[in-house]
């Protein structure tokens, strides 16, 4: 198994904050919450696990730079490299007592991420991938599924929530890829969504206007597990348009000819 020091300090930071969140989740009913905007909640959870997650990254990497959901952006000593993170992906779910959610953090390199770590701390599984290395779960390796055929195969999303202007594209979307596929699911965390596509559990995955931090660890995992990983508009910057498709490479193409139709 590869793990570079790099993605050491990146599991070891996404284990203290998925420890830290794993407590408040089983006292979800004591915490302090606040809305940041129409449907967009934040609590003392994501706050404390997105400390964790800092002081873990800084004391390890003091140069780097940083850009985080809560937190906002820092530029480090080192112009070339950022970590992205997400303490809490999936917030609804956990104030609603669901448990799917997970810690995203992501390191970037020279504009582009060269490690990711997903940490679903409910089911303890971690998935981690570095560049050119192989993505993982755990300990073992992951790979995509080989579905090629749209009426076998499965795809996740996310519906946009709380009055967001994209709702009608993606509801004509479902319209489209519904009568197609087995089967559409959505789960509320575009980290664990990119996550699954890379270990063969979805066969696909597509979203518009997700932030840095929902996507930049699962892509790199993604990709490493054998997936195509684009932009909704072909041309565009990823992580800056934050429309996303993704898919095994089999049915990459059918699947986004449905949804750039
Ligand atoms: P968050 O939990 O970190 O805020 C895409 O669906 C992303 O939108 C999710 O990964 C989630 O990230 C965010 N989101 C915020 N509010 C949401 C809501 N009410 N329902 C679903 N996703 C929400
Ligand atoms: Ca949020
Ligand atoms: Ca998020
Ligand atoms: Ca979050």
């Amino acid at each position: 198994m590869p793990g570079s020091a790099n993605l050491n300090v990146m599991m070891k930071a996404a284990r203290k904050a998925g420890r830290s969140l794993a407590k408040d989740f089983r006292e979800v009913e004591n915490l302090q919450v606040s809305m940041k905007g129409a449907g967009d909640f934040v609590s003392r959870a994501d706050i404390n696990a997105e400390q964790i997650i800092k002081s873990e990254l800084m004391n390890a990497r003091p140069t780097y730079g940083w850009l985080a959901e809560e937190g906002g952006e820092e530029e480090g000593k080192d112009p070339t490299r950022r970590w992205i993170v997400d303490p809490l992906d999936g917030t609804t779910n956990f104030l609603h007592g669901l448990p799917h959610w997970a810690v995203s953090i992501a390191l970037e390199h020279k504009g582009q991420i060269v490690a990711g770590v997903v940490y679903d701390a409910p089911k303890d599984e971690l998935f981690w991938a570095e560049k050119g290395e192989g993505a993982w779960m755990n300990e073992t390796r992951l790979r995509v599924s080989g579905r090629h055929k749209m009426i076998e195969s499965i795809f996740a999303t996310g519906v946009p929530f709380g009055g967001r202007s994209d709702l009608p594209k993606t509801l004509q979307d479902l319209a489209r890829l519904m009568p197609a596929c087995a089967g559409v699911r959505r789960w509320g965390s575009a980290a664990l969504d990119l996550a699954y596509v890379a270990a063969g559990r979805y066969d696909g995955f597509w979203e518009r206007r997700l932030k840095p931090w929902d996507i930049a660890a699962g892509m790199v995992i993604a990709r490493e597990a054998g997936a195509f990983v684009e932009p909704m508009d072909a041309g565009a910057e990823l992580l800056e348009s934050g429309s996303i498709i993704c898919a095994n490479n089999a049915i990459f193409e059918k699947f986004a000819q449905v949804i750039r139709n």
